[in-house]
This record gives structure tokens, C-alpha cells and sequence, in this order.
């Protein structure tokens, strides 16, 4: 049975433009177009919605008849005709005594005979010049935002592209223990790659950012199995001709773990200020300055600001850096403020000489999160991909 309603969602509002070969844009865009006009009314077929009308209207002069769509295999029954009349009544009963309102609409090509029943119109006459219009169109971000699946866990994601249309390298890219991808050195990072041609697959790890998990109970064998969905997520993207890794403090410890694991997937791996001192620290009784019972782990550890379950502590203990430090053979690039607080430049020196093929780069005077040089922290990793690149 044909009905008549006041609300139609966004998906059926583009479905019907869709159905009759008009230009369609994004939900959000479409939810503006229904919660902004004057009246919408949208027709169903029982359900299925096969029907609409919109009309614009300044509460002053100018109105707008828009989007007058019927599925075309249910035109000619008059329901065209019940939107248009259905529009011009609830107009007309807005209408104050003595107000004056232009009504107009863009006719389909071959249409104008139906409305001109109504009292439209066609323009040009002979007090009317044509009537004008163009499409402005905004070109989509080449930023895309999406959750990657791990084992059932959704990581929240950003994938900055440099160039849509082209193959190139991509980064993953890593915050650290509290962190998330919005910091302002995740972000520099971000940037200064794709300053060198290089895209970034921003992932937060479980218990952070907006990535399922509660922090207390993130561990560092969960985010070994998320940043290996990450890495496989990426491995899948037909535009990825090299792939890199990079990550920040927990996320730098991080990166070289995974490196030591998937020695054959990446072109480099970037640490940043790796905290990758946590494993042996938890072994001697400490983390983030707090001391417990190595032996005898308690079940929660934590100071005002900060709760991990004991299972963190449990599990940064089974962890030996350097045997995957060993497994790496590629080459490295360690970027480290020798003015860190959390966790000590000489780390970053140690894990230089212990690799490979490392190069360090080191900010003088900075902090763990760069703060005061965050300028010189991304151009070592511009210089470093436009090396890369060359
Ligand atoms: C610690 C020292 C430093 C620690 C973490 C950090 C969890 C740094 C973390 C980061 O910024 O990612 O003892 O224990």
C-alpha cells in the first residue's frame, strides 16, 4: 500500500537519487539535506521507499522545490503530482498574510510540461532570464579512517595516502604507552612522511586511543598481535610497494620486536626513543618508576594516575629485546632526545650499537616526546624516507 511519511533515512534519500541516475553524495551530506529542508516527505510501498520530495525555504522569500523523485516503476500513478501539491500546501499554510514567496525548481530535461500544471514557469521569458547553476565539488580527503580486525579486537585506524592514484611505500605508524595517533609528535611523524612520499597506516594498539580494550588490561603480547594485524592489513593493500615500520616509546619497543619477528617485511624499521628497557625493568621489580616483587607480582600495579594488571608485568618479563634486536639485519633508524626523562637516551645509543645497521639520530635537549625540537625529530625522518626514496 502506497504511504506517505515525514521521514526517509539518508541511505533510501540516495538510493532513490541513485535509482534515477542523479549525482549522489556522502551520508553525512545526505542527513544535512533531510534534517535542513523546510518539509520532506518520502513515499513507501509498504516499506520499500520508492518516493520523495524535499522543499528548501528561507522563512522569507526564496523557496525551493527539490528532488521531486519517483521509482519509475511507479510513476504515473499521481504520486509525483501529491509531492509537488503536498509542497506548494505546506508552504503556502507557512505563509504569513501578505508575504510573497518566489518559488523555484530545476526541471528534468522533458519534464516541464508536469510542473507548468502547478503554475511553474519555464525560464527564459519575457521578465525572466535563465535560470543558472554548477556543481562545487570538495575532492575527498586522502585521509580514510576505519578499524582493522584483530582477533576480534578493532583497532582504530588512519591511512594517510600521499597520492590516491599511485603505488608507493607506507609507513605504520605507532604511539607509546598512553599515547594515541592525534599526539603532536605521532602527528609530525605522520606528516613529515608524507612530506617525503610516503604514506602512513596510523593504528592505535588495544587499551588506547579509540581502539577497543581497557588500558589496565593491555599487555605487550596484545599489542605484539595487533601490530602483526596491522602489518598484515598492510601487506594486503595493492597500492604498497615498500612497507616500513615506525613507533613511538612502548610502540618504538614495539617496532623492534616485530622487526626481530617479520625480519623480511620491511624496507626499515624507526624506532623512536624505544622504550625497549620495560622488559628488563619489570624483571628487576620496576615500571614507570613504581617498584614491586618481581617474583611475586601483585595483581595490579599503579601509582593516582596510571593502573596495569599484574598480566603487563608477567608478560614484559618473558620478552628478551635483544634476540630480536639479533634477527634484524635491515637497517634501523633511532631517533632519541638526549634530554629524555622516561626513558634514558643511553637506551637509544645501546640499541644503535646493538643493531646491524642502525643510524641514530639524536635531538640535543629534547624530551621523550620531543616537545622542544619537534621540527628537528621530523625532519631526521624526512631526511631519513627522502634517503630512502632516492
Ligand atoms: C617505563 C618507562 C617508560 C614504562 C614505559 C615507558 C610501562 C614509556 C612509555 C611510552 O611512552 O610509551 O617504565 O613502563
Amino acid at each position: 500500500m502506497i504511504r506517505y511519511v515525514e521521514y526517509i533515512t539518508p541511505e533510501e534519500y540516495m538510493a532513490l537519487r541513485k535509482m534515477v541516475g542523479w549525482v549522489e553524495f556522502p551520508l553525512e551530506q545526505a542527513q544535512a539535506c533531510i534534517d535542513k529542508a523546510y518539509m520532506i516527505l518520502g513515499v513507501r510501498d509498504d516499506e520499500k521507499a520508492i518516493g520523495v520530495v524535499r522543499l528548501l525555504w528561507d522563512g522569507g522569500y526564496i523557496a525551493f522545490l527539490s528532488d521531486v523523485i519517483v521509482d519509475p516503476e511507479y510513476q504515473g500513478q499521481g504520486i509525483g503530482r501529491k509531492l509537488v501539491e503536498a509542497s506548494i500546501g505546506k508552504l503556502k499554510a507557512g505563509m504569513k498574510p501578505g508575504y510573497k514567496v518566489k518559488l523555484t525548481l530545476n526541471s528534468a530535461i522533458g519534464k516541464e510540461a508536469f510542473y507548468e500544471k502547478f503554475g511553474f514557469r519555464v525560464r527564459p521569458n519575457e521578465d525572466a532570464g535563465p535560470g543558472m547553476d554548477q556543481w562545487l565539488i570538495k575532492e575527498e580527503s586522502a585521509m580514510k579512517e576505519f578499524y582493522i580486525d584483530s582477533d576480534g579486537i578493532r583497532l582504530h585506524a588512519k591511512l594517510d595516502r600521499v597520492n590516491e592514484n599511485e603505488k608507493g611505500p607506507l609507513c605504520i605508524l605507532i604511539h607509546g604507552f598512553t599515547g594515541h595517533m592525534e599526539e603532536d609528535h605521532i602527528i609530525a611523524a605522520q606528516k613529515a612522511m608524507n612530506e617525503a612520499g610516503v604514506s602512513v597506516l596510523r593504528v592505535e594498539m588495544y587499551g588506547h586511543g579509540k581502539s577497543d580494550g581497557q588500558f589496565k588490561d593491555h599487555t605487550l603480547y596484545k599489542w605484539v598481535t595487533n601490530a602483526l594485524a596491522a602489518v598484515h592489513y598492510a601487506k594486503e593493500l595493492d597500492f604498497v610497494t615498500d612497507l616500513y615500520l615506525c613507533g613511538h616509546s612502548q610502540g618504538g619497543l614495539l617496532t623492534m620486536l616485530i622487526a626481530g619477528m617479520c625480519p623480511d617485511a620491511f624496507k626499515a624499521v624507526i624506532p623512536l626513543s624505544p622504550a625497549w628497557m620495560i622488559p628488563e625493568i619489570c624483571r628487576q621489580g620496576s615500571v614507570l618508576g613504581t617498584e614491586f616483587d618481581p617474583l611475586h607480582i601483585p595483581d595490579e600495579v599503579g601509582t593516582a594516575d596510571w593502573t596495569l594488571s599484574g598480566d603487563y608485568i608477567r608478560v614484559a618479563q618473558t620478552i628478551h629485546v635483544e634476540d630480536e634486536i639479533a634477527r634484524y639485519h635491515g637497517p634501523v633508524l633511532i631517533i632519541h632526545g638526549d634530554e629524555d626523562e622516561a626513558v634514558p637516551y643511553a637506551y637509544g645509543v645501546k640499541a644503535a650499537e646493538l643493531y646491524e645497521n642502525a643510524k641514530l639520530v639524536t635531538i640535543h635537549g629534547d624530551d621523550h616526546c620531543y616537545t622542544r625540537h619537534l621540527k628537528e625529530m621530523a625532519e631526521a625522518v624526512k631526511e631519513f624516507f627522502a634517503g630512502e626514496q632516492r
